[in-house]
């Protein structure tokens, strides 16, 4: 099909002002009835356009306009919808169809899971369910009704409140809810079945009673407490933070083991993946716990960015996604530790948007183009989105930005609009001229941005130049310079921040300031500063670009001395980055590796806030990851890297040996769990530890682990041990992965972490291993979190093995996107983008890379959303 155009929009021809669904919900063949009240649109613009709708997969049963059954040659039925031609201007249609969650695989619609009912339809789900026009611009109250077996289903769910309940004469039961909240077709959601709820309340500041209900499977109603105070917690930061209040009586979150992403904001309704609602100490990680709050948080804000005001259409994705994943972002900084929360939120934007942004998938935060919508639910429209929200704060600053919001909000409440919509508040309420900040939402890539510093001791001043460049992306070759935001400081040779007057300020002032570079090439000069500084650029990391031009002297001292936290950690991290580049660099010479002794110095450094801030020094320890040196090489390297990694981590590890060693000991089992800031601390340090431990005294190391896997109580100190034993190919990792399988080998999750730990490692016999993995009986390709905690964990998150010069990582994991592609093609789109940075590599590798790619392209059954994903890594 064509690729649909933003350019294109049109209004839609039809309005639906309610529906009415009545489901006699069965596994084999559900009964849809819908009652629609339409009418025409005058803004589309067509006087007689006919009425469409769209449709896939239903069985349609019989079609009624204002109560009269429709004869065949009424209507054209085709693969695609329905379409009704002379139609009133106003008219009600009654249509009835047949469907078989049973048999959706896609997970897309409604489908069945674990013999319990649920749906999705985001983004074009509801065409799965009734004929409808499925486009978010068209806004609806709802109605729906359930009837199910109430053996089989005594829960009955949907959006909004219940209002009525009842027996049919054979025994059925039957539950109506109403939303009165008009919403676009994709927020509809209903869940059937047999799950077990646990309830609470909340009163919201003006003093509405919400009742809360999570509903999960049996047996799993212990490892919801975290779930629920997330709930609360963000139901209340949403009033503190924003000022918006629940709208509803009743609040219900559903979790599902079958589910093709993390969760979904239904209204009223949310549906969550099973991994992002259930939480115990001995079953999930820290990250785990951190990853569950900030979703639930994610998907309670959408009840108003996102369901009260929605998006006009897809191409506006971001609107919702990047300002949800800002507020997300604000709670967790809100909610734990500032520093460390962006420290993370930043390392994630790197690791997969920045690559997302540096090949062929590049694209817009706006995209201007699409085949499937599915396949934009990506790191640029949610991750750069945030951070182009957050700028836009970061240049009017916060009180202007709330008043843009709360502006934003009241204007397009209960309606679907754009991002102009969002930004022309921001204007209104700051004065700010955004057009050439609208570039952000417009180019793809990460622009460059390089600094040059001249002091003039004589004068005292400071002249700072900014350059920045962009590198042309598909269908974009030339860039116009992007408004950048660049928060920072000058800190002096003595560590303390240092006074400056910027030209055109009237007094000098010490701390942080924004300069705004506009220009490809922009001069600031500061006066009155007193002694040479090192600029501190880019504080809290105040533009998504890709900052050069410090020395390591610069480096250094602002890792020492830099008075904002990310910002120390972030030169740390790039001083690291650096040692290991040149590690790289004398491997590929056949040199030796010499660690550089500053870098042993700041672990040393850093091991000494191991009591006082032990997150803080555990972020510092871990050396920068394979996808950021990846990221900073001409050619790809993956054995360089690797052996870098490993040669260094050995180094540190020697040189400080028994601090490490005194670290990674058992975990204190008497201590009550906590997840504040600094527990997680102590045992993420305590991981980190271990692997240098290993790495510079295996055997000693491999003592710890066996030690730490089998006493730890919770599932951080346990599964870090066994990630590091599967890294050895050692009977002690035969004997804890046989052991770990045994214990867990019943919840779906642990079990998911027993795959991706395998799927992982950098053992030397990963790759038969993995490949007998895709065979085992637990293996199941149907079931998203397992066939991402395999496949998907082995080819984005195995940069040794997946990338391994035979070229059978490749050949495996084309194998399984084929595989899965049959039953659902989303998932298998989603993973494609492992093959997206094959001209990063060298000749052999891009061969094979791209042969894998042909390979997909040749099945002539490749679904289109894979082939989409496949024909754009492949250009
Ligand atoms: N808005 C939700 C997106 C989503 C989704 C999209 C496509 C297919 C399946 C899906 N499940 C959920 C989740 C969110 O970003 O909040
Ligand atoms: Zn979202």
């Amino acid at each position: 099909a064509a690729p649909r155009r933003l350019d294109e929009y049109r209004p839609p021809a039809f309005l639906v002002d309610t529906v009415d669904l009545i489901f006699d919900l069965d596994p084999a063949a559900t009964r849809v009835r819908a009652s629609l009240t339409l009418r025409r649109n005058k803004a589309h613009g067509i006087a007689d356009a006919p009425l469409e709708l769209d449709g896939e997969g239903l069985d349609l049963r019989s079609v009624l306009l204002d109560g009269e059954a429709l004869g065949a040659n009424r209507y054209a039925l085709g693969d695609h919808g329905l379409t009704i031609r002379d139609v009133p201007d106003e008219f009600t249609l009654d249509t009835e169809v047949i469907i078989a969650p049973e048999r959706n695989s896609e997970l897309s619609g409604l489908y069945v899971s674990g013999g319990d009912f649920f749906t999705q339809c985001e983004a074009e789900g509801f065409r799965r369910i009734t004929f409808f026009p499925d486009r978010p611009d068209v806004m609806a109250r709802y109605t729906a009704t359930l009837i199910a077996d109430p053996a089989r289903c005594p829960l009955l769910l949907s959006n909004g409140n219940p209002v009525d309940r009842g027996t049919l004469p054979d025994g059925r039961h039957w539950a109506k809810w109403e939303d009165p909240h008009p919403k676009p077709s994709y927020l509809f959601a209903l869940v059937a079945g047999d799950l077990v709820s646990v309830h609470d309340a909340f009163v919201t500041r003006s003093g509405r009673q919400v009742q809360l209900g999570i509903h999960v499977r049996r047996g799993d109603e212990d490892k919801v407490d975290h779930a629920m105070a997330c709930l609360k917690r963000a139901m209340r930061w949403d009033e503190e933070a924003f000022g918006l209040e629940y709208d509803l009586d009743i609040f219900n979150i559903a979790a599902v083991s079958d589910f093709n992403m993390g969760a979904m904001e239904n209204k009223g309704l949310n549906i969550f993946n099973t991994a992002l609602v259930l939480a115990r100490p001995d079953t999930a990680t820290d990250a785990d716990y951190q990853r569950i709050d900030r979703v639930i948080a994610h998907e309670y804000f959408h009840n108003w960015t996102g369901d009260r005001v929605t998006c006009r259409d897809w191409f506006q994705l971001s609107l919702k996604e990047g300002l949800t994943v800002f507020r997300d972002q604000e709670y967790g900084a809100a909610t734990t530790d500032a520093a460390l929360s962006r420290i993370d939120d930043v390392k994630m934007l790197r690791a997969r948007q920045f690559a997302e942004d540096a090949g062929p998938l590049a694209h817009p935060v706006r995209p201007a183009a699409y085949r499937k919508i599915d396949n934009f639910y990506t790191a640029t429209v949610y991750e750069k989105g945030a951070e182009v929200v957050r700028m836009i704060r970061t240049i009017i600053g916060h009180a202007a930005f709330r008043r843009g919001f709360d502006r934003y909000i009241a204007r397009n409440d209960n309606s679907a609009a754009t991002i102009e919509d969002f930004v022309a508040a921001m204007r209104e309420e700051s004065g700010f001229d955004f057009s050439q900040f609208m570039r952000w939402y417009e180019q793809a890539g990460t622009p460059q941005l390089r600094f040059e510093g001249e002091y003039d001791a004589a004068a005292r001043r400071y002249t700072l130049t900014l350059r920045q460049m962009t590198a042309p992306t598909p269908g974009q070759a030339h860039k116009e310079p992007f408004l950048i935001p660049v928060a920072m400081g000058l800190i002096g040779p003595d560590g303390a921040e240092l006074e400056a007057r910027l030209e055109g300020e009237a007094d000098a002032h010490r701390g942080t300031r924004v300069l705004l570079l506009r220009a490809a090439e922009q001069r600031f000069v500061f006066e009155e500063v007193a002694a040479p500084p090192v600029p501190s650029l880019l504080r809290g990391f105040s533009a998504p670009v890709k900052l050069s031009g410090h020395d390591t002297a610069g480096l250094a001292h602002l890792a020492a001395h830099d008075t904002d936290g990310f910002s120390r950690w972030e030169a740390g991290q790039e001083y690291a980055t650096r040692a290991l580049l040149d590690a790289i660099a004398a491997l590929q010479r056949g040199e030796a590796v010499a660690t550089d002794p500053a870098l042993v110095a700041a672990m040393a450094a850093a091991l000494d806030l191991a009591q006082e801030a032990p997150a803080l020094a555990a972020r510092i320890l871990s050396l920068p990851g394979k996808d950021v040196l990846a990221d900073r090489m001409a050619v790809i390297d993956p054995d360089a890297i690797h052996e870098a990694l490993e040669t260094s981590r050995a180094a540190i590890g020697r040189a400080l040996r028994d601090r490490f060693a005194a670290l990674c000991g058992a975990e204190d089992a008497s201590a009550p769990f906590s997840l504040d800031p600094a527990s997680m601390g102590r045992r993420a340090l305590g991981n980190v530890a271990l692997a240098y431990l290993m790495a510079a005294d295996p055997a000693a190391g491999l003592d710890a682990a066996q030690r730490r896997f089998e006493t730890a109580p919770t599932m951080t100190g346990r599964l870090g041990a066994l990630a590091l034993l599967a890294d050895t190919a050692t009977p002690a990792r035969d004997a804890a992965l046989a052991a770990f399988h045994a214990r867990w080998r019943g919840d779906a999750l642990v079990s998911d972490k027993w795959f991706r730990i395998q799927a992982m490692a950098t053992a030397p016999d990963t790759l038969d291993r993995v490949e007998a993995l895709t065979r085992h009986a637990d293996f199941d390709l149907r079931n998203p979190n397992r066939f991402r905690a395999l496949v998907q964990a082995f080819g984005a998150g195995n940069q040794r093995w997946f990338h391994d010069a035979s070229g059978r990582g490749y050949a495996l994991v084309a194998r399984m996107i084929g595989e899965v592609d049959r039953v659902n093609r989303q998932i298998a789109a989603r993973c494609i983008d492992v093959f997206a940075s094959w001209q990063r590599f060298d000749p052999a590798r891009q061969a094979l890379m791209r042969g894998a790619l042909d390979a997909l392209l040749a099945d002539p059954a490749l679904s289109a959303n894979a082939r989409e994903m496949a024909e754009r890594a492949r250009a």
